[in-house]
């Protein structure tokens, strides 16, 4: 089989948090660029990947996804803020969150001008810093998705898109999660605008993409399918919960599978099974948008699934034995050590359910 695409580029480096806010206590962000270099490595010294680098596709494909005052924000907050005498040692997080309880219909007029007062409009979480090099990183984790859908859709059948940040926690207005653009919502929002009928996402990241799914709530021509953990349990605690379905057109084209803390390889391979059966029930007619998370192994630092190494090598070949294209999307997974053997047994399970098909 020839070796796999994997978008990568050197604009995440710029994007270091340093810190979050996190059970009351300042700690270092979990999300940081020493994750995609050891991906990075592990994957490259396999010989089975090709290093390849993103294309631009320009602002349109995070338009056709998230408003542009969000956009705005993300874009703008860190010069606002450095001109109005933020120190640049520091990252930038709101201080206040604009909720309606207090705010109700608060126009965008009425928003102070400069984007950094403007953040805690947009953000819904004390872990997502900006800093110099935040909107450049988010800017380009879009374009190494959208390269990796460009090889899937000229032939390739798995294209690998090391994207950082992270994309799925991002909502149409929101940003939060370590997320600022949905590059996996907006690899969904390109098919369709390309002409597809029935996008499926599959989302095996441990945290509900309630992003994602707020993005294609009311849509049925994007199946948005996850497994995480029980959100009555863990982060984001406000979505993911079964009953959520989607509504009008988009009824039924949301499905949520929480798995309760422990859950181990078998009991995940299980419920894997149902959502692989939702997709074929489906019938997608792009590639699968996979969003790729390796924070459900067992010993990630904040999240508490089961799974060992092992299991994702089972995990890539059963998404393999869909038959469809796969552009897989890196979103989570803080156990830095484990992240590039985990990467290399999901994708080279992928890779030989490839072969075998
Ligand atoms: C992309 C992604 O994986 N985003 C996840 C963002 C999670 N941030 C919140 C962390 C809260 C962790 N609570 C930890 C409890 C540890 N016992
Ligand atoms: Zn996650």
């Amino acid at each position: 089989m020839p070796p796999t695409p994997l978008i990568a580029s050197d604009a995440h480096l710029g994007h270091d948090g340093l810190v979050e806010v996190v059970g009351g206590r300042e700690v270092a962000c979990y999300e940081s660029p020493a994750r995609a270099s050891a991906i990075r490595e592990a994957l490259l010294a396999t010989g089975d990947f090709v290093l390849e680098p993103p294309t631009d596709h320009g602002p349109d494909p995070i338009s056709a996804v998230h408003d542009l005052e969000v956009i705005d924000v993300v874009e703008h907050a860190w010069t606002d803020a450095v001109a109005d005498g933020w120190d640049p040692e520091r990252p930038l997080l709101p201080d206040t969150f604009l909720l309606r309880a207090y705010a109700a219909g608060m126009a965008l007029e009425q928003l102070p001008p400069a984007r950094h007062q403007r953040l805690g409009a947009y953000c819904f979480d004390t872990g997502t810093p900006i800093v110099a090099g935040t909107a450049a990183a988010a800017r380009a984790a879009v374009d190494i998705g959208l390269t990796a859908l460009d090889h899937v859709l000229a032939g390739a059948p798995l294209a690998y898109a090391l994207c950082r940040p992270p994309g799925h926690h991002a909502g149409r207005t929101l940003i939060g999660g370590y997320c600022y653009f949905n590059n996996a919502a907006i690899c969904a929002q390109s098919l369709v605008d390309r002409g597809s009928r029935r996008v499926a996402i599959l989302d095996v990241d441990f945290h509900h993409g309630n992003g994602t799914q707020q993005v294609f709530w009311e849509r049925g021509d994007v199946l948005y399918v996850s497994l995480h953990g029980d959100p009555a349990a863990s982060y984001p605690s406000f979505s993911g919960f079964a009953l959520e379905r989607g509504e009008g057109a988009g009824e039924g084209a949301t499905l949520n599978l929480p798995l309760p803390p422990g859950t181990d390889g078998a009991a995940y391979g299980a419920t894997l099974r149902e959502a692989l059966d939702a997709i074929r029930a489906f019938d997608p007619d792009a590639p699968l948008i996979l969003s790729l998370g390796f924070d459900t192994y067992h010993a990630d630092p904040i999240c508490n699934l089961a799974l060992v190494t092992g299991d994702y090598a089972g995990i890539g070949a059963a998404v393999a034995g869909l038959g469809l294209g796969v552009v897989a999307l890196q979103e989570g997974g803080y156990a830095v050590d484990a992240l590039g053997a985990n990467a290399v047994a999901f994708l080279g399970g992928l890779r030989e359910g490839i072969a075998d098909r």
